[in-house]
């Protein structure tokens, strides 16, 4: 794994502290010092280390102590916290039309692993997605790239187009119009890549981008190449825009700390990493796993996230006000699920999470429900989570989610009318004065009134 030497290093920096009931500045420096060293040695650049080394300390200093950790845990999650940032905060998700035809173009350079991303994927999409997928060899130049596209379109059970050595703006044209006769939903362009950025290659790429619109431009970029990552990342984003970047080989035994520079030096965010040269060795890329992954302090984190759990008195009134202004939506249902489901059977803990009347029900969801929901949940669009008012007006998009999650269209009306009951619920408890309020509340824990129907049951166990 490419952050072998990192992690262990960060590690033996964060365990001389981490059982310390009392840090002074000193101790925070000493630490700092270690830090920086180690991510220097991982090859990130000294500028990225030098500022993330002072915000971590600046905050370090000024944080709160958290209930339930001790002060040299609460270091690793501001630690934990400021590595994530860095890489990102939140996953993004690859950007793709809900109709029509999308385009992914793969650009880097030569070597990086566009052709082998192309059709991994090619793999994943279809998998995730269920989309029909065509891959398009543009690059002319490479002897043998267009058969090495092909053997990787066979081994993904792809559609696969090729013209020859024709100019790759006109292969990318025709290709497009074969798609949209053809109804695929995506197509993939393999571009060409070059030892260096070229002028001339550099046109390609926009010319290829001007007659396709692609909603994806990813940028290759090989994990092993050292300090020049972010700087070809810079320039591409500069000369053609890039949409996401796939962090390649990280399996590989280097230092790999260069290409986590990538997303502060672009400001383009990591959607990918390749972590080996077969097919399924793709994974989404999260900037909080990635950076768990780096401080290889599981243990630590664990308790740490378990402590954020028991005390997410901010969170609680975030999703108060939601439920009371009527913004409620698909996201505060799953928050809210995930947070009930984590808690498990700690009950007691229960009346910490605002809406007490659904609490009873969602904790009656078992695993199984809990499962599937999560999966028509995720199938959704960003707009149709933040809105629900969306698939609540449009059958095709509820019969879109359910494809997509391979659940029943009662189960996503299930699970929309379970929203909209939850909403109806706060807008009447939002509306009560606070005595009729208190007296609710006393009849809800008696167990005299539920919010909603407490026979959400899934169909069947399982999926279709
Ligand atoms: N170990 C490893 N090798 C990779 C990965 N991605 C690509 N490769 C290898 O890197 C080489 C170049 O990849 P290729 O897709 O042809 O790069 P392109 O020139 O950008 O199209 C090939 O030998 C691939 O098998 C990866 O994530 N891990
Ligand atoms: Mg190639």
């Amino acid at each position: 794994m490419a952050f072998e030497n990192l992690t262990s290093r960060l590690n033996m920096a964060l365990r001389r502290f981490v059982h310390k009931d009392y840090l002074n500045e000193k101790d925070i420096d000493e630490m700092m010092k270690e830090i920086r060293l180690s991510l220097l040695e991982a090859d990130v650049n000294i500028q990225v280390v030098n500022s993330f080394v002072n915000d971590c300390k600046q905050i370090a200093l000024g944080e709160k102590i958290m209930k339930g950790l001790n002060p040299g845990q609460q270091v690793v999650k501001v630690v934990s916290d400021e590595l994530t940032k860095f890489m990102g905060s939140e996953q993004s998700e690859l950007i793709l039309k809900d109709r029509g035809v999308s385009v992914i173009m793969m650009i880097g350079l030569q070597g990086a692993g566009k052709t082998t991303h192309a059709g991994k994927l090619a793999k994943y999409i279809k998998k995730t997605y269920n989309k029909k997928v065509l891959l398009v060899a543009a690059d002319i130049y490479r002897p043998a790239a267009i058969d090495q596209l092909h053997t990787v379109a066979d081994s993904v059970d792809t559609d696969f187009f090729e013209m020859g050595k024709t100019n790759p703006v006109t292969i990318a044209k025709e290709a497009l119009k074969k798609a949209k006769k053809e109804e695929y939903d995506v197509v993939i362009i393999d571009t060409a890549g070059r030892l260096e950025i070229d002028v001339p290659l550099i046109q390609e790429l926009k010319d290829i981008k001007k007659e396709t619109d692609p909603s994806e431009i990813l940028l290759t970029v090989d994990s092993m190449m050292g300090q020049e990552a972010a700087n070809v990342a810079g320039t591409f984003n500069k000369e053609v825009g890039i949409t996401g970047v796939v962090l390649t080989k990280l399996d590989g035994d280097q230092r790999g700390g260069a290409a986590l520079s990538v997303k502060k030096v672009t400001g383009v965010p990591i959607k990918f990493s390749g972590v080996g040269e077969k097919m399924d060795d793709l994974e989404v890329f999260y900037p909080d796993r990635m950076a768990s992954r780096i401080l290889g302090m599981g243990d630590v984190l664990t308790l740490i996230e378990k402590a954020e759990d028991a005390i997410s008195e901010e969170d609680s009134q975030k999703l108060m006000e939601k439920m009371m202004n009527g913004t409620y939506n698909y996201n505060d249902l799953l928050k809210q699920m995930k947070m009930i489901h984590r808690m498990g059977k700690f009950s007691g803990l229960l009346k910490l999470i605002p809406g007490m009347s659904n609490i009873q029900q969602l904790r009656d969801i078992d695993d199984n429900q809990f499962d599937f929901i999560q999966v028509i949940i995720n199938s959704m669009t960003k707009e149709e989570r933040r809105d629900p008012s969306l698939i609540a007006m449009s059958s095709s998009r509820k019969r879109r989610i359910a494809a997509g999650s391979g659940r029943s269209l009662t189960e996503v009306n299930k699970l929309e009318q379970m929203l909209e009951k939850q909403k109806k619920t706060f807008k009447m408890l939002s509306n009560m004065d606070e005595s009729k309020l208190q007296q609710m509340g006393e009849r809800f824990q008696n167990g005299e009134i539920r919010g909603f129907d407490p026979n959400y049951e899934s169909h069947g166990k399982g999926r279709r």
